[in-house]
């Protein structure tokens, strides 16, 4: 699907959403269970609390048929899907809905269905010629509808950022772009965002700066990346003090001369080789999205926020108020609810590195023609099969030239199917969405997602010819 770029013609379907939305007398708005997903759900709440709406909150991993019977049978007088949707049009049998998305639509989802008869409102960028997975998130689309019912609800702004952040629109070019940098602006005038170049590196306001060093993954540090000591040594060297009163300092408590003297450490450290260098200071420092006023570190960027929502949003499965505890922290609970979102964080700290550890040392990678390709089974849960796939990829113990395909057991006899690649396959070609939807569709399953990120369910029993399809067409698109 192609459309000329048209910004204007997509703020106003919003606004239309929006003054449907703001005359509805309730509405059930149903979000993905992501940071992105969980952001729009934030968003919509409080945007429809504030207009006086009535209303109740869902998160779902995916519009399985037994959510879409509900939805379609749902008594509220108007249904808000957030962060999906755009995927199901066709599915959607009941009138009142407004679709807030930015995945890519089903094939002949565009205006036909978008009749205003039929009271269906669906707002995605890729209708309007804008790129859905880099420059607008669904939290993008939902603020854009919030600000459309009420310019008091800039100020939500700063939620649109952590999830594009946390759907990772920042990293291709180490900043915001596009439409993205219309609502960083309404972030940062309303005071609750600070935008600065700083190092990019995860845990700058929340890991000892050793530790930040250690795992750095985006870039990579050779040498430096994985080995701990390595990373205390450089401070020794620089004679910058990894602790003070007691207390780990970590990135954000350095004096700037400190900062500046480990930035040109690493410079020096890879000089030998330009390339190389080049390739890690275009990636190590870039735009950073502080949050203002936040006294909680692992609330203090827009990255770590993000990564706390999703650590709630995995679990929400198994507990349903794990949701409710995101949407309490987003809508400033700093007690309780930021406790236990902390507790499911080191909880899913602990998951996702015994995932990494059991993939590389116990199940093992193969190398497929077009992909490498891991089958964890029941051994991690199919909710985070996916980041550990793409943390694989990024450990440099596999190889980069090829995506990475990795399964685990799901319900209802399926697998659940997730697949990571680059930004130079991509730039080559690759587009995940495209290869997990059409092959999942061969066999009955469903997928999509993102041209460097998606997933797919497929029945159990047809996983080799569904992996034999993904590798035909992820051929094709690599050698049209
Ligand atoms: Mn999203």
């Amino acid at each position: 699907m192609r459309a000329e770029r048209n910004e204007a013609g997509f703020t106003a379907a919003a606004t239309k959403a929006a003054l449907a939305l703001r005359a509805a007398k309730n509405v059930l708005v149903v979000g993905h269970n992501d940071a992105d997903g969980l952001s729009s759900t934030a968003i919509a709440s409080i945007s429809l609390e504030r207009a006086g709406v009535p209303h109740r909150t869902e998160n779902v991993k995916k519009l399985d048929q037994v959510t879409l019977n509900q939805l379609n049978h749902a008594p509220e007088d108007m249904i808000w899907l957030v962060d999906l949707g755009s995927g199901y049009i066709n599915s959607i049998t009941r009138p009142s809905v407004v679709i807030a998305d930015h995945h890519m639509p089903e094939p002949n989802a565009g205006t036909g269905r978008t009749l205003e008869s039929f009271d269906l409102y669906h707002i995605n960028p890729h209708l309007y010629g804008l790129n859905g997975s880099q420059e607008i998130s669904g939290a993008g689309v939902t603020y854009t509808i919030a600000k459309a019912m009420d310019q008091d609800n800039k100020d939500l702004a700063v939620l649109a950022i952590i999830g594009a952040v946390g759907d990772f629109q920042e990293n291709q070019d180490a900043r915001l772009i596009g439409f993205n940098r219309t609502i960083l602006k309404d972030a940062v005038s309303s005071g609750r965002l600070r935008c600065v170049e700083d190092l990019r590196l995860f845990g700058r306001c929340s890991r000892p700066i050793a530790k930040m060093f250690e795992f750095a993954n985006d870039p990579v540090l050779p040498g430096m990346t994985g080995d701990f000591s390595r990373c205390s040594l450089m401070l020794y060297e620089l004679e910058i003090i990894p602790k003070h009163n007691g207390r780990w300092r970590c990135w954000e408590d350095l004096e700037p001369w400190e900062r500046s003297a480990i930035i040109g450490y690493i410079d020096d450290r890879y000089s030998h080789d330009p390339s190389l260098r080049d390739r890690i200071m275009t990636r190590l420092v870039g735009e950073v999205y502080n949050m203002v006023d936040e006294d909680i570190p692992e609330l203090g960027s827009a990255k770590e926020f993000a990564t706390l929502l999703n650590a709630c949003g995995r679990y929400g499965e198994q507990d349903q108020s794990n949701f409710e505890v995101a949407l309490q922290v987003m809508k400033g609970d700093r007690d309780l609810g930021l406790m236990r979102a902390l507790r499911h964080q080191a909880n899913h700290r602990r998951n996702l590195a015994s995932g990494i550890d059991l993939v590389l040392n116990d199940i093992g990678v193969e190398t497929r023609e077009c992909y490498t390709f891991f089958d964890a089974g029941s051994r991690i849960p199919d909710t985070i099969v996916g980041i550990v796939a793409g943390m694989v990829l990024g450990s440099g113990k596999i190889p980069d030239d090829r995506p990475i395909v990795a399964m685990a057991d799901s319900e209802n006899d399926e697998v659940k199917v997730s697949a990571r690649g680059t930004k130079d396959l991509v730039a080559k070609g690759l587009d995940l969405s495209h290869v997990m939807r059409f092959c999942a569709a061969t066999v009955g399953g469903a997928g999509g997602g993102h041209d460097i990120a998606a997933g797919a369910t497929v029945p159990a029993e047809d996983r080799e010819i569904f992996l034999d399809q993904v590798n035909s067409v992820i051929k094709f698109q690599l050698n049209p």
